[in-house]
């Protein structure tokens, strides 16, 4: 599965801590040169010369190393799907980290040309003396690049890294349902009734029970989303950090389904559910379903009577019970045919055979993941 695309993106030093490294490492260099020597008859001037390119070498190329590694393994920003990009934006602001990832960048080329202007000097110094202040003069260099061009670029990296590496694993191209509803409605026991194994819990950012995540296939894959704690409250709670977060969420959803609990067990009535689910209905721009829950609980179930008022026009509705599993095929199959349009609308040449030739590199990870969870052989 893709899944967050930060996940490769290395620890990121501060700039005064590169620099020790990168001047320790090179002391290391230089003392293995010099043992090199012990012993002959090397002539002083080239001792010193060669004592001093290992310095210099091993300093810049460090730096450029480290330096090269957090751009090779972050991911270009304007390549990644809308889903992250949103949330980057939210944990770390696009601009200011492609501003900083092109300063590193930049160091990065310079520690080089740094390295090589210097090696071409110190061959042609004709004294220890001359060497080592070539060499003082390049660690100077080295040092006040990495400090006056990428030092507040690193901190800031350092700073967000933790926070995109740890941004949830989910596949933003598969045909993707996102559960909507007050808490306790049954949100996360439909979910597990569905996809027959707990929700995995991801970190979503600001929300502090993260995103559930869960997969179904049958035969196609289907992603299942429950972010409580953020479609559960109306706009005006959330600060801006969460709208962007359901602004995330908007670009991987591909269908809405709102649980409503007619029992009022959940401790909402049928009032308040309703007036969320008008809102939901109105804030999603994907086709919405609605889930009756608890039908089990046949005393305190009743269908509500104002929904179909609220309800706009063609919107289905589903009675389940996740308890004695009544309703849940129907809604299964309405489930797999909302993907089964998804994938044949995306890729129609690739309509027969097995689903994994429709959704590459989706199904073989999502049947993974199932039975990884189920304590099955993956
Ligand atoms: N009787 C009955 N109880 C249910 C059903 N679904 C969920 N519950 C109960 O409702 C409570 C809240 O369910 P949960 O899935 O955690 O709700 P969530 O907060 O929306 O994820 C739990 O005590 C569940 O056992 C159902 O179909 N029938
Ligand atoms: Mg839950």
């Amino acid at each position: 599965m893709p899944g967050n695309p930060f996940r490769k993106m290395p620890e990121v030093p501060d700039p005064e801590e590169l620099i020790d490294t990168a001047f320790r490492r090179a002391e290391r260099a230089a003392e293995g040169t010099r043992r090199s020597f012990r012993g002959t008859r090397t002539p002083p001037e080239v001792r010193a010369r060669s004592i001093e390119i290992a310095r210099v070498n091993t300093a810049s190329q460090l730096i450029q190393d480290r330096l090269w590694e957090i751009v090779r393994r972050t991911p270009n920003l304007d390549e990644i799907h809308p889903f992250y990009r949103e949330l980057a934006d939210a944990v770390a602001g696009v601009k200011r980290l492609k501003r900083s990832l092109a300063d590193v960048h930049t160091v990065a080329k310079l520690a080089r040309l740094i390295r090589e202007e210097y090696t071409r000097k110190l061959k042609r110094a004709d004294d220890p003396a001359e060497a080592a202040r070539l060499r003082r003069e390049a660690y100077g260099r080295l040092a006040s690049t990495v400090r006056r061009k990428a030092g507040d670029a690193l901190r800031f990296l350092r700073r967000v890294q933790p926070k995109l590496v740890d941004l949830p694993s989910i596949d933003p191209e598969m045909f993707t349902v996102a559960l909507a509803g007050h808490p306790n409605v049954g949100k996360t026991t439909l979910m597990t009734a569905l996809t027959g194994s707990e929700p995995e819990i991801a970190p979503y950012p600001f929300t502090t029970k993260g995103i559930q995540v869960g997969y179904m296939e049958d035969p196609y894959p289907v992603q299942i989303l429950d972010t409580p704690g953020l479609l559960d409250r109306p706009e005006e709670e959330r600060n801006p950090i969460e709208r962007q977060a359901i602004a995330a969420l908007k670009h991987a959803t591909d269908a809405v389904f709102f649980l409503l609990d007619p029992t009022g067990t959940c401790g909402f009535d049928v009032e308040e559910q309703l007036d969320l689910l008008r809102r939901v209905q109105r804030e999603f721009d994907v086709p919405f379903h609605v889930v009756l829950t608890k039908a089990d609980l046949e005393e305190l179930w009743e269908r509500p009577e104002r929904l179909e008022e609220v309800l706009d026009e063609g919107v289905r509705v589903y009675e389940v019970s996740a308890e004695d599993g009544r309703g849940l095929d129907k809604l299964k199959r309405r489930l797999n045919e909302l993907a089964r349009g998804y994938y044949g609308g995306r890729d129609r040449a690739i309509a027969g055979g097995d689903a994994s030739d429709r959704v590459e590199g989706c199904r073989g990870d999502a049947a993974a993941r199932g039975s990884a969870a189920r304590g099955g052989p993956s």
